[in-house]
């Protein structure tokens, strides 16, 4: 039986999850005013993968018996003043997402929660990639420095960016993330 403490903070995950979503959102209106379409594509495939993450917690939640709560949303940040500003905030708060995710393994440990700890290990290592590609991005943009050429030619390999997952709200969509 899942514990109170559990649903709870899973709860809380969903809300932080769709907050990614909307954070996302907002670099993609971001991006697209500094007429960075590539960018503002990739980031239109996370916010799609980030609505994949809340709804892969709201449906363990109720395939457990429990009861999905949505709390209030949070904007977290309109505008940035460059690119590498929009993707070192990314990288900052997908290392915010991480501890969040360790936090609630944690829990699951201290509830003797077996059941929700293999989903939470594939979160943990989903934020691997998700900590390496916005990192990684901030990298690049530090590397090309004031060149206009170079941040073009960044913006375009980000477009390239394919996303196969189908809706987020068909659950066959968390097996084609990985
Ligand atoms: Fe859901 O991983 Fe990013 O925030």
């Amino acid at each position: 039986m899942i514990s109170k403490k559990m649903f709870d903070s899973m709860n809380e995950q969903i809300k932080m999850e769709l907050e990614s979503s909307y954070l996302y959102l907002s670099m993609v209106a971001y991006f697209h005013s500094r007429n960075l379409d590539g960018m503002a594509h990739w980031m239109r495939c996370q916010v799609h993968e980030e609505t994949i993450h809340a709804m892969k917690f709201f449906d363990h939640v109720i395939s457990r018996g429990g009861e999905v709560v949505l709390l209030d949303l949070k904007q977290l940040k309109l505008t940035w003043k460059s690119p590498l500003e929009a993707w070192k905030g990314a990288y900052a708060h997908e290392q915010f997402i991480t501890a969040k995710i360790h936090n609630l393994i944690r829990i699951a440990r201290e509830e003797n929660d077996y059941t929700a700890e293999p989903m939470l290990a594939w979160f943990a290592n989903e934020q691997i990639e998700e900590e390496s590609n916005t990192d990684k991005a901030a990298r690049q943009i530090e590397m090309v420095g004031d060149s206009k050429q170079g941040l073009f030619m960044l913006d375009r390999e980000m477009g390239t960016r394919i996303f196969v997952a189908g809706s987020p709200f068909d659950p066959a969509a968390y097996n084609l993330l990985k």
